[in-house]
């Protein structure tokens, strides 16, 4: 069985502790490599690494930095089938979606940054006997703490940028899905990259997490994964002023007018309701119709819903694999349960499905659409992050805003309809901090991306993120005038 070990100044070494966690196929339920599970110690040798390759690094020209970026998209990229079949694999997705966006994403994350870096401009503020000129310093050594639903897509999306703007980076993927970010230091190996510039270290959010986090030099901590981890990494940071960014978790609204573009809108709303078993912070988990079209949307929903192919990852016809884990699918299925205590009434799906050959034991639930709930009740109001969605009716456009910012979270909302005026009335009024209108999941890197409320705080994307692994630095010069 492969052991995954860290990846710390160049290379791959084993823990401290010498211990090893079991990495599961969701698939199959059955282990199929080992983790190293770090300490506090391979935190600390971490980041003295990263701290040692610092001054070379943030010292190189923004176009050798990119150089340097182009080379891991392009050695990414060679191995592109590897990645495709690792990542499904290690989460449960189907191989076809690793294709279609996972890996080719995580290539063009460093790509994207390669090319924004060297057309960063600086600003210069002039008056009459003074110029102000303001530039931007690398942080030093930063942490990147990823999830397990997109593993070396959200990785690369912080990765890149920390690197291209002259940072150092310790990396922690999740325990979960460790298996491209160990990857990741081959192509660092076959790329050339420094030693020090990136580190992996694997193992438990309490355990590397925690001591990333805590670590006297660790200067910017970007992250994403659930709200009560977000909470803890903010308290951490707050009394030692570290930069944080915190993508967390949303309950998002897909918001569908009498008057949507109808059969677009429909196929939109399959994929945005269960593509990736649910497990993406953008799905638009509540689906709010409109009265006039609710039962209609409702029969031909239901429909294709009962059309989606679950199963073997592996099979390039499956749409739905496996749930990412079990305490992950045990999870799902109490939200099911509450929801019929709740009074929810369940039109498709809510059960297990039991693997076939090789897929025994894996973990494999319907997709499900349940409607009869209150905004009010916690299926409502709590991000379940599976294929669960729920349907709701509202009558006017007050009444579909009220119900869609009902929650604590504001990551993301999708509007449905051909009214253009409409449109941009409610997506000024929406609580979110993306809003798509007659789309889903139609990523510009260079737009800021990031949630309100408890949905986390502050932006990734383009110049966004960029600045946020950057400080200013504001020179004033004052100059006798002849
Ligand atoms: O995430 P965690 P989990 C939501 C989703 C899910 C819930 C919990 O609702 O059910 O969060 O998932 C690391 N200090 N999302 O438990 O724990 C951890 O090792 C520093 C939404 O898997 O937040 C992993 O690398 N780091 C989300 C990363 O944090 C810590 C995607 C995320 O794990 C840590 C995933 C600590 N104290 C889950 N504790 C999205 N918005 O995309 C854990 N970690």
């Amino acid at each position: 069985m492969k052991k995954l070990m860290h990846f710390i100044a160049g290379e791959f070494t084993s823990p401290d502790l010498n211990e090893y966690i079991p990495v599961i196929e969701p698939a199959t339920g059955k282990p199929y490599a080992s983790l190293a599970r770090g300490n506090a110690n391979d935190v600390d040798r971490a980041i003295r690494s990263a701290e040692a390759a610092f001054p070379a690094w943030s010292s190189l020209s923004p176009g050798d930095r990119s150089e340097y970026l182009h080379a891991l998209a392009r050695e990414l990229d060679n191995r592109m089938e590897d990645f495709i079949q690792a990542e499904s694999k290690d989460t449960g997705k189907s191989v076809q979606l690793a294709r279609e966006i996972d890996i080719p994403r995580a290539v063009n994350n460093f790509k994207f940054f390669a090319q924004l870096i060297i057309g960063e401009e600086s600003e210069a503020h002039t008056l009459p006997g003074t110029i102000n000129y303001t530039h931007r310093k690398a942080l030093g050594p930063v942490a990147c703490i990823s999830p397990w639903n997109l593993p070396i897509y959200l990785l690369s999306w912080k990765i890149a940028p920390a690197l291209a703007s002259g940072n150092t980076v310790v990396a922690k993927p999740s325990e979960v899905t460790p298996y491209t970010a160990w990857m990741l230091g081959e192509v660092c190996q076959a790329a050339g990259l420094p030693p020090g510039v990136l580190n992996i270290v694997q193992g438990f959010g309490h355990e590397v997490g925690q001591a990333l986090t805590e670590h006297e030099k660790i200067q910017a901590i970007s992250f994403t994964g659930g709200t009560a981890t977000g909470k803890k990494i903010a308290e951490t940071a707050a009394p030692a002023f570290k930069k944080i960014s915190l993508e967390l978790g949303g309950k998002n609204p897909n918001i569908i007018f009498a008057d949507a573009p109808y059969e677009e809108m429909l196929a939109t709303t399959v994929r945005s309701s269960f593509a990736n078993q649910g497990e993406i912070c953008l799905c638009g988990s509540r689906i709010l119709i409109q009265d006039e079209i609710y039962e209609q949307f409702k029969k031909d929903f239901i429909r294709k819903v009962r059309g989606i192919k679950i199963g073997d990852p592996t099979d390039p016809n499956t749409f739905m694999g496996a749930i990412v884990s079990k305490e992950h699918f045990q999870k799902i299925q109490t939200y099911i349960d509450l929801a019929v205590e709740e009074g929810g009434h369940i039109l498709t799906g809510g059960k297990v499905i039991e693997g076939q050959g090789r897929c025994k034991g894996g973990y494999f639930i319907e997709p499900t659409v349940i409607e009869g709930l209150s905004q009010s009740c916690r299926t409502n109001q709590e991000e379940i992050f599976g294929p669960v969605v729920t349907l709701q009716a509202f009558s006017d456009e007050i009444e579909a805003m009220e119900l869609a910012n009902d929650t604590i979270y504001g990551l993301s909302a999708t509007i449905w309809t051909e009214n253009l005026s409409r449109a941009h009335r409610i997506a000024e009024k929406i609580e979110a901090g993306i809003v798509w209108v007659n789309t889903w999941l139609h990523r510009d890197l260079r737009t800021p991306f990031g949630g309100t409320k408890q949905s986390g705080m502050g932006r990734e994307g383009g110049y966004h993120a960029l600045h946020f692994f950057t400080e200013p630095k504001n020179i004033c010069i004052k100059y006798d005038s002849i």
